[in-house]
């Protein structure tokens, strides 16, 4: 493939001295701006760039107001978008590598695979241009991918050539340390000394997501302005000059993030400079609000909330349980400290999702205001409508990526995947969460599981994983095992939550949520049982969700399971107890939160 012959960074520092000199559409002033005088530099000098006389299209460099963004279509940067807007500035869309070299501020939000971005990077030129911007010290903000690619090369679907800017391999994470992969949460950052756009984050977490991780040298030290810990120390941010990437997402990180895109557009305005006190630790612990949504039958979209998945009310009526209006609840959560909010359309198996636009204008509203991962479930698998046109899910998916979704989540579809790759033991490829997560990357892809317990006397009379129960069934048994349904729990399958964690895992899946209809909405605890035995099963992040009734129940459900997150709904909605009471709590528990 052509990455695979993209120069080495040495090479490429030849290339790009004898470039310059060239009539190159990108004319570079040899000398000051060659590799070699970026990578020779000690530590902490600052760099002195000078302007390219021969370089004309900088002058008719855009407004004040305008950021221009680097987005080639692999993926929703959707986010990025609204946190940009948000901060006050206009967009302006990269379309040819000259909008490059005529931004005055360039945010390259990286999305998809590195060897995709690359291939796309080098057909239209645009891998040059980029090389010749950062070169030139002119202001610079990779986001994730956006500071992978400044590396010289990547191993994913590798080892593939990268801009070669930095010294370093990106590798993957080692998930045989016994850390989850892909790296899904909040983590605060080691920084190191003038760290610039950092200055206001202190201790505080930041959003991570990611397989792969460059790692710090001595080649490349120079460059780290912060490093962070999950199993290994890796890069969390560079920066040299006016040039910044981070591997973290600010735009998914809250006030923080916000306040580190800030300082990026604002360099010389009055914020003051605080000191240096980032102190790396653990991945904290996710506290997710969930709002199940559906069409009531005056027809208005309302959060509802089930018990044991019943969400109508045990009146005359018998209406749709309303606690409120989506848009609204999820910025309060927002506001409130989730970590992330997620949305499930529960109608979503039988109303095809892309007919019910609602819940798209929900996401596309909800996005422009709530800079925390958003994951919206329902509905996701091939549909064909009353006029024949056929949808694919990776169409539906799409959809709520546009909309402003980062991870979509998948029920019914993805148990009938595990069923057949269970039964004929083969990767077919289409299933919908193999399409997904190929196209999006498998943390963009969560699978809901709808278990049900079954309790059993006898452990060996049932083919599905059985575990001992720490409360007896109702006639004694001591046994049980978790029996997957689909839509919306009102369908049995012949698969047990053990048996689908699984499956799907190895189908590309990034994330489980895990919730129980047994507990749904009772306020008793989670299902420990259930959430030990699937999160020692998988290394993938488990969400455990179903049944929180108190602060309590969140530090038992991470004291005594691994799971990465837990996710409440009815004690949220009824303000029982409060997001910020929860991780109060946890935290004095000593279990790492982002407060
Ligand atoms: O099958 O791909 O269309 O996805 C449908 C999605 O909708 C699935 O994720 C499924 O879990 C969800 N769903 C379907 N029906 C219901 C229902 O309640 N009738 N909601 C439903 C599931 C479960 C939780 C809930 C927690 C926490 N909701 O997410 O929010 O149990 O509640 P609690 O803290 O109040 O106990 P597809």
């Amino acid at each position: 493939m052509e990455a695979a012959t993209f120069p080495s960074a040495t090479s490429r520092m030849l290339t790009l001295k004898s470039r310059s000199n060239s009539s190159s559409l990108f004319p570079i002033p040899s000398a000051s701006y060659s590799l070699h005088f970026l990578r020779s530099k000690p530590a902490g000098e600052a760099l002195k760039f000078e302007t390219s006389r021969s370089f004309s299209v900088r002058a008719s460099a855009s407004g004040d107001g305008v950021v221009t963004l680097l987005d080639y279509g692999a993926g929703n940067v959707r986010s990025v978008r609204n946190a940009i807007r948000y901060l006050g500035f206009n967009i302006k869309d990269v379309q040819t590598p000259e909008d490059i070299m005529n931004a005055r501020r360039l945010i390259f939000p990286g999305v998809g695979a590195f060897a995709a971005a690359m291939d796309v990077l080098n057909r239209r030129g645009m891998a040059e241009a980029l090389c010749s911007y950062i070169e030139q010290d002119r202001p610079f903000l990779g986001i994730c991918l956006g500071l992978q690619l400044l590396f010289e090369s990547s191993e994913e679907n590798g080892p593939v050539k990268g801009l070669g800017l930095i010294p370093g391999i990106v590798g993957r994470f080692d998930s045989s340390k016994g850390y989850n992969v892909p790296h899904i949460g909040w983590n605060a950052l080691q920084i190191t000394e003038d760290s610039d756009i950092l200055d206001d984050i202190g201790n505080r977490h930041v959003y991570f997501v990611h397989s792969y991780r460059a790692m710090p040298s001595d080649d490349n030290k120079d460059w780290i302005s912060s490093t962070c810990n999950y199993g290994d120390k890796f890069i969390a941010s560079v920066k040299r000059g006016n040039v910044h990437a981070v591997q973290f997402h600010p735009e998914k990180s809250g006030a923080v993030g916000l306040s580190i895109l800030r300082r990026f557009l604002y360099p010389n305005n009055e914020l003051t400079k605080k000191p240096v006190q980032g102190k790396a630790s653990k991945l904290a612990k996710r506290v997710i609000a969930c709002l199940d949504v559906r069409t009531n039958d005056k027809g208005d979209l309302v959060v509802t909330k089930g018990d044991q998945y019943d969400v109508r009310e045990h009146t005359e009526d018998n209406e749709v349980r309303n606690l409120g209006k989506p848009v609204e609840l999820a910025g309060q959560y927002y506001k409130d400290g989730a970590d992330e909010v997620s949305f499930l359309n529960i109608t979503g198996f039988r109303d095809f999702p892309l007919g019910d636009l609602p819940m798209l204008q929900v996401l596309r509203y909800t996005s422009e205001n709530v800079f925390v991962p958003l994951t919206v479930g329902g509905g996701i698998r091939d549909f064909t409508d009353g006029n024949g046109r056929y949808y694919s899910s990776l169409e539906v998916a799409s959809e709520y990526f546009r909309s402003g979704a980062d991870k979509v989540s998948i029920g019914s579809d993805a148990v009938y995947a595990a069923e057949e790759f269970l039964k004929t033991g083969e990767k077919t490829g289409k299933s919908s969460l193999e399409q997904i997560s190929r196209v999006y990357g498998n943390q963009a892809v969560v699978v809901s599981i709808d278990p049900r317990r079954v309790y059993v006397k006898d452990p060996d009379t049932v083919k599905f994983k059985t575990i001992p129960v720490r409360y007896p069934g109702p006639n004694g048994e001591k046994y049980a095992w978790y029996q997957c349904t689909v839509n919306g729990g009102r369908e049995g399958r012949p698969i047990g939550a053990y048996e689908l964690a699984k499956a799907i895992e190895e189908l590309g899946a990034g994330e489980i949520l895990l919730n129980c209809i047994d507990c749904d909405g009772q306020g008793k605890g989670f299902d420990i049982d259930l959430v030990k035995l699937i999160s020692d099963a998988v290394s993938i992040p488990v969400i455990a969700s179903s049944g929180a009734g108190a602060a309590e129940h969140f530090s038992e459900v991470f004291n005594q399971t691994n799971a990465s997150a837990a996710l409440a709904a009815g004690i949220f909605h009824r303000k029982e107890v409060s997001i910020q009471s929860v991780k109060e709590h946890l935290s004095e528990a000593g279990i790492e939160v982002r407060i």
